[in-house]
């Protein structure tokens, strides 16, 4: 760790009151060029203290930039990985209100819940399958604090990795049914195709990236909980949206996840 206790503290200050006053700002490595990757997950986790504190529940962790269609928009070639709270969760087919976003971007995600915990290191997607209850459908709604998108990892990292709303679908299924490999989605903007993909566009298999989740909190000394809700990452680049747009993720054996934005 580079930066001190207070540091930290005020850097998470600073990235919520982005957030909640749904305002940009510069990103944070541009202040604090030495932070670490330590320093970096130390701000996410006083962010998710503050929300805690002010009676937001976690609703689950995410995984996010481990598509390579995420990795060369965005510029970068490692996953990060971020959470999520009962806040941000919206309903399939409700209203996200763009006033409450910066610069909001969709992306369709492959999403499971685990029945076992899981822990690293030496987690594999193996391990990963064996945990698994059920798949299911979702598109995060990301918004990074950061103006323009333009961060860093630290900086993305530091942001909960630019997590803002998301809506899970509700057709779940066993994933011995599925494979998750050639499972295609097709993600529609206004009626028209904006990209499509298949579930290997993240990282091969997309219990590759939980397993790289467990690996992460392993280090850490943390673990995946039976019962946790994650989110794989956007499968294709994000796409922009605005208020008016109705986005459609259409995923392959797992339905449709739809929102309108007002
Ligand atoms: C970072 C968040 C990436 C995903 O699914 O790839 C992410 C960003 O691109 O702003 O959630
Ligand atoms: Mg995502």
């Amino acid at each position: 760790m580079k930066l001190d206790k207070q540091t930290i503290a005020g850097l998470a200050e600073h990235l919520e009151a982005a957030e909640l006053n749904v305002r940009d700002v510069t990103k944070i490595t541009d202040d604090h060029p030495h932070m670490d990757w330590d320093d970096a997950y130390a701000i996410q986790d006083e962010i998710r203290r503050r929300k805690e504190a002010r009676g937001q529940r976690s609703a689950g962790l995410k995984a996010g930039l481990t598509s390579f269609a995420k990795m060369k928009q965005m510029g970068v070639d490692t996953p990060v990985f971020g959470f999520v709270t009962d806040a941000m969760a919206r309903p399939d087919g409700g209203e996200i209100r763009t006033s409450e976003l910066i610069h909001p971007k969709v992306e369709a995600e492959i999403c499971i819940v685990t029945k076992a915990p899981l822990r690293g290191p030496g987690c594999h997607a193996g391990d990963v399958l064996a945990a698994t209850d059920f798949v299911l459908p979702a598109v995060e709604i990301i918004d990074s604090r950061y103006r323009d998108f333009k961060f860093d990892l630290k900086s993305v990292i530091a942001d909960n990795t630019s997590a803002a709303r998301f809506v899970a679908g509700s057709r779940m299924r066993a994933v011995d049914e599925l494979d998750l490999r050639t499972l295609g989605v097709v993600l529609e903007k206004n009626g028209r195709i904006v990209a499509m993909a298949a579930g290997a566009a993240v990282l091969g298999h997309p219990l590759t990236a939980v397993a790289m989740l467990a690996n992460h909190l392993g280090a850490r000394g943390q673990h995946i909980p039976a019962g946790t809700f994650i989110m794989t990452g956007g499968v294709t680049e994000a796409i922009a949206v605005q208020a008016g747009d109705h986005v459609a993720a259409r995923f392959q054996d797992l339905g449709t996840v739809s929102m309108r934005f007002v």
